[in-house]
This record gives structure tokens, sequence and C-alpha cells, in this order.
């Protein structure tokens, strides 16, 4: 099941903290994204995700959990993602919460179920980046340093530059894509249409988008074909779930 993170080049993100019409959702599960992650930094609860989680499982898109706060893990997920911040001013979201967690839940864990992923956060107006007390001021250099310590030495699969609300600089993401061997590179923050898809599509492996859906439906649903087409505009066959 963790190797269908290979195939994924786009991923909608929904807050189990906002209100989405079921004709939102229906179209969001129906889009040809290649996954639905549920997640937010603020409000996520046990409610909430699992009542979430029960309505897109009326459709057939892989679901998978991003893991923020431990008393809102939900079973049911196809996998569970695990962010560690690799920018984190506080130890606690690079490995703290993690080994408590364990400590406490290690025997229920479902291990083969987890995928960790190394956030790189670079929007300090995010509340992301407020809560990790994030070092946001990274130059390109710096951000594919800290892409190189996730891919080579702790051999994450995924690597997460993280704008969570404002569109990044994509030379930045495209230098930090050029640094990795083996981790995936995950990209996040203000795409909103076809054409912010496209440049981040030419510069990672996956797209996530969220704020769209709860601001612009109609865009949000444009980013997957534009994602998927490619640079060329025709849709890639092997890039998996096209529409
Ligand atoms: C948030 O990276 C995701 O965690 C997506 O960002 O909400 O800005 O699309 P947006």
């Amino acid at each position: 099941m963790k190797q269908i993170i290979t195939s994924w080049r786009h991923v909608f993100k929904l807050d189990p903290d906002r209100f989405l019409e079921d004709s939102a959702l229906e179209a969001v599960c129906l889009s040809g994204t290649d996954a639905i992650m549920v997640g937010g930094s603020d409000g996520v609860t046990y409610d909430n995700t699992i009542d979430l989680l029960m309505r897109i499982r009326r459709f057939e898109v892989p679901c998978v959990l991003e893991v923020s706060d431990l008393k809102a893990v939900v079973p049911g997920f196809d996998l569970y993602m695990i962010p560690i911040v690799l920018n984190a001013g506080h130890p606690d979201w690079f490995i703290g919460q993690h080994v408590r967690a364990i400590e406490q839940y290690g025997y229920i864990i479902p291990w083969e179920q987890l995928i960790p992923e190394g956030y790189i956060v670079l929007n300090q107006e995010a509340t992301v980046a407020r809560i990790t007390e994030a070092d946001t001021a990274l130059d390109s250099a710096l951000a594919g340093s800290y892409a190189q310590f996730a891919d080579k030495l702790l051999g994450l699969p995924i690597v997460y530059v993280e704008y969570s609300g404002k569109i990044g600089d994509m030379e930045l993401v495209s230098e930090v894509w050029r640094k990795l061997n083996n981790s995936r590179l995950f990209y996040g923050g203000g795409i909103a249409d076809a054409e912010s898809a496209r440049r981040a599509a030419a510069v990672c492996d996956t797209v996530v988008v969220g704020n769209a859906i709860y601001s612009d439906l109609q865009g949000a649903l444009e980013t997957v074909r534009a994602v998927k087409a490619g640079p060329s505009g025709a849709v890639d066959p092997l890039a998996g779930g096209s529409i």
C-alpha cells in the first residue's frame, strides 16, 4: 500500500474543521485526483475527522490521514502520514511528539501504514509555521540542505515543501527537487488554478491543493487536469488516475 504514493501527481487536502457541501465533496472525490489527504493545523478532532472520513468513503479515491493531533487519529484510513518538521524551532515537532506517541501507543501503532514526511515550512504567516516556530527564512541552498538531510540521512520517502496559504518560490522548489535522489517532493501552497498548478507540477513530484477547494472550487478542480497534463498539455497516460 505504501508504494501507492509513488504514483501520486495530485492530491487534494481537506480540513476536517472546514465545511464542505456534499456536492463539492463529490466533485473533489470524483475529480481524478490521486488521493485525498485529511488534515489541518488547528481544530482537528476525532469527531470531525471521522465524519469527513465517512463522507469520503462513499467514493473510491484513496484517503489518507495526516496526523497532527493524537486525539484525532481515526482508524480506517488507507495510510497515515506523519509530519516531521525539519526546520521547526522547537524539537517537539521534529522528534518530541513522535517519541511520546510511541511511548504511549507503540503497542497498537500499525507501522506498515505509516509514512513519514519531512516538512520544510516556508510561509512565516502560516499557522503551521507559528505552531512549530519554524525558521522560515531559508534560501534555496539551505532548503536544499534540509532536503538532502531528509533524503540521504533520514531516508524519508517524502520531502514536503510547505508554503500553505501562499504561492511559493518555484526556483527554490526546483532547487530542492534537484537535490533529491529517493524522496518524493510534495509541494503545497497557494495552488488555485490551472496556471499555478502547471508551474508547481513542473518542479515537484506531487502537487497538493488545499485552500482553493473552499475559496474557488472550480479553480481547484482545474488543477487536477493541469497537473496531469504536464507541460505539453497532453494528459500523461502513465501518470495514473487521469480524468
Ligand atoms: C496545506 O500544502 C497544503 O498544508 C496546501 O496549501 O492550502 O495553500 O493550497 P494551500
